[in-house]
């Protein structure tokens, strides 16, 4: 039987694309760690939750292993370590838990751009570099497409100039990259972005109400991240019609002005971001003096 723990363990990219983010969401929860950021274990000062710097291919395997119990990862990284288990008959040893909003990027085939598309269909008979292969695999094969899969483990996109591919599946944010090298995009196979991952397994010990409170935190910094409070001035007359434009709005306070009967001020909590368009729009509508305000921390 394994020791009960009473700590938690999260692992995140010690550097790279995820790094700081990760490192942020994590002090916006409230926690502090003891070690400086190039090392590898990080000390829970503030809770008993540890920090794991690795690699982020690494990550998955971290959790399977029971080494720690929560990760944050690419959904990429962790779709594509979740289809290599199941293609061993494994049962993957970790799930994703939420979405957290950055690193987001999109895996997509892409071909020389003289080259004509239409359908997957097209795609057949080619030799397709990826560092992702258990995720195109299942594509083509969801698609009936026969094609060779190339695993490369970099410079994917240099493949069809090298002529070692003639097409690349490969992470897209910008798609600088892509016109860089003189390729078009053709197919969308995972929408992506940093996911929290952790052990499938619920623990018997301190290490499941620790799991709760950090889940707890980040939904909430989550919500705030989204979260912007709208202050503005209506006449009586407009307000429904503002109101009803405010997007993802809580229940508005509206308060009057002392000696005018007509003019009220209106502030509401709105979860969703608030465009150039929107406050336009609420200006045609009749509102006036309006402001958008950060949102720091909220408690129901
Ligand atoms: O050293 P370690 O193994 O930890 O890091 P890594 O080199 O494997 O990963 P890293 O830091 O490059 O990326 C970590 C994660 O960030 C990825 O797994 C994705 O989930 C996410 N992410 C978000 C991206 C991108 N955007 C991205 N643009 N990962 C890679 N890219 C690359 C892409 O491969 C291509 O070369 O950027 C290029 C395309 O970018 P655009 O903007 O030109 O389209
Ligand atoms: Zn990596």
């Amino acid at each position: 039987m394994t020791k009960p723990r009473d700590r938690l363990r999260i692992a995140v990219q010690k550097s790279g694309r995820l790094s700081d983010s990760s490192q942020d969401l994590l002090a916006r929860c409230g926690l502090k760690f003891r070690q400086s950021r190039d090392k590898l274990f990080c000390f829970g000062e503030s809770l008993p939750v540890d920090l794991l710097l690795v690699r982020d291919d690494d990550i998955p395997g971290l959790i399977a292993q029971g080494v720690c119990e929560l990760g944050i990862v690419g959904r990429n990284v962790a779709s594509e370590q979740s289809l290599d288990a199941q293609s061993k008959g494994e049962t993957p040893e970790f799930v994703e838990i939420r979405e957290l909003g950055f690193g987001r990027c999109r895996l997509s085939i892409a071909i020389p751009q003289e080259d004509a598309f239409e359908t997957a269909a097209d795609l057949a008979g080619l030799r397709i570099a990826t560092s992702y292969p258990q995720l195109l695999g299942e594509y083509l094969r969801t698609h009936g497409v026969d094609a060779k899969i190339v695993v490369l483990n970099g410079s994917v996109e240099i493949a069809p100039r090298l002529g070692t591919a003639d097409a690349i599946c490969d992470l897209v944010q910008s798609g600088g990259t892509l016109v860089a090298n003189q390729l078009r995009e053709t197919a969308v196979l995972l929408d992506s972005q940093a996911v929290l991952i952790g052990s499938r397994t619920d623990f018997a010990d301190e290490r499941a109400d620790l799991r709760e409170l950090l889940l707890r935190r980040i939904d909430g910094v989550i919500r705030v991240r989204e979260s912007k409070l709208v202050m503005l001035k209506v006449s009586r007359a407009q307000l429904s019609a503002v109101i009803g434009l405010l997007p993802k709005s809580d229940t508005p306070g509206i308060s009057s002005f002392e000696g005018s009967s007509d003019l009220l001020s209106v502030h509401a909590v709105c979860h969703d971001s608030i465009t150039w368009q929107h406050l336009e729009d609420l200006k045609k509508a009749g509102a006036m003096q309006m402001l958008v305000l950060p949102v720091e921390k909220m408690l129901a």
